[in-house]
């Protein structure tokens, strides 16, 4: 399959135009969407959007014991799906979450969330990942510069842009203890990296990411370019949808405030992984999703 997006190829970085649309449903359908026309105009122009309580303080509540429960009974764990803190025994990510749990199970089938992601990728959807983040306090790293996109077409094989990444905050997201920050309308544009992806790369990049982070140069011409830098705090219970290649990071937490965060991506059913586009081997089950491919059913 061409590969439409390189990166990871050149030994000079390259800022491509985005080839894909951002909202895949003809915007003469808005109406066929749960979400406002100023919601969906909100999503196009920035490549995300930030929904404030979305979730009941109840639900909020069970989804806080099923991430505090995995966190604990993962404590001694050495399962691959286990990605703990660079320096440090803490955890820093569970993957595969949307099966293993019957908690989260119910928010990858939640019809509020499929119907906006089903209109926003113009198609049914499967989960191609989902993962906690736990960002301790004190001790949760950095998520450096990155577009989820580069990463998922260069190391998983994905072709299109049609895939849309749902954070849903599990404690309350401030803007002092490493919530995702955000280039707004970076989703236009296409960060081709350098450096060649190394063999399980997976294994080191989950705890801190070094191929497929932008050179200084192009972030600051993204910032310039696009909206600066946006930082959607708000209560646990609220959810963001980002766009598979908007620009986004975090910062360490220095802070005693945890940063839960739990995250469900949804990939377009027409948008199946196929061979990484790095030339490498498949990455695992647990981190992009090729077997266990379901489509989700909506309400629609
Ligand atoms: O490699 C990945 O798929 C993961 N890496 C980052 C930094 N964000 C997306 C995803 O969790
Ligand atoms: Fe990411």
């Amino acid at each position: 399959m061409k590969d439409l997006y390189p990166s990871r190829k050149n030994m000079t970085p390259e800022i491509l135009k985005r080839k894909d649309p951002v909202i895949h449903t003809d915007r003469s359908k808005d109406n066929m969407s749960p979400l406002t026309k100023e919601q969906l105009d909100f999503y196009e122009q920035n490549g995300f959007l930030q929904i404030k309580d979305f979730f009941s303080k109840k639900e909020v509540t069970n989804l806080q014991n099923g991430i505090f429960e995995l966190q604990e009974s993962h404590k001694n764990s050495t399962s691959e799906k286990v990605i703990r803190e660079p320096d440090s025994d803490d955890i820093r990510s569970i993957f595969h979450v949307h099966e293993d749990d019957n908690y989260f199970k119910d928010v990858a089938n939640d019809t509020r969330i499929l119907d906006i992601v089903n209109h926003l990728l113009g198609s049914d959807v499967y989960v191609h990942q989902s993962r906690i983040n736990y960002k301790p306090g004190f001790k949760g790293k950095e998520f450096d510069w990155h577009s989820d996109f580069e990463t998922w077409h260069v190391e998983d094989g994905m072709p299109r842009m049609r895939a849309v990444s749902v954070s849903i905050a599990l404690s309350d997201n401030y803007t002092f203890n490493g919530p995702l920050m955000m280039i707004p309308g970076s989703q236009n544009y296409y960060v081709s990296c350098v450096g060649e992806t190394p063999e399980e790369n997976y294994k080191d990049s989950l705890k801190k990411q070094k191929f497929g982070v932008p050179d200084h140069d192009s972030l600051r011409w993204l910032t310039e370019k696009c909206g600066g830098i946006s930082v959607p705090t708000g209560r646990a219970g609220s959810i963001t949808l980002f766009e598979s290649n908007t620009m986004h990071g975090s910062t360490s937490n220095m802070t005693p405030y945890p940063r839960n965060n739990l995250f469900m991506v949804f990939n377009s059913v027409e948008n199946q992984l196929v061979e990484p586009f790095s030339g490498g081997k498949e990455r695992p089950e647990y981190i992009a999703v090729r077997d266990g491919v379901k489509s989700l059913v909506s309400s629609n």
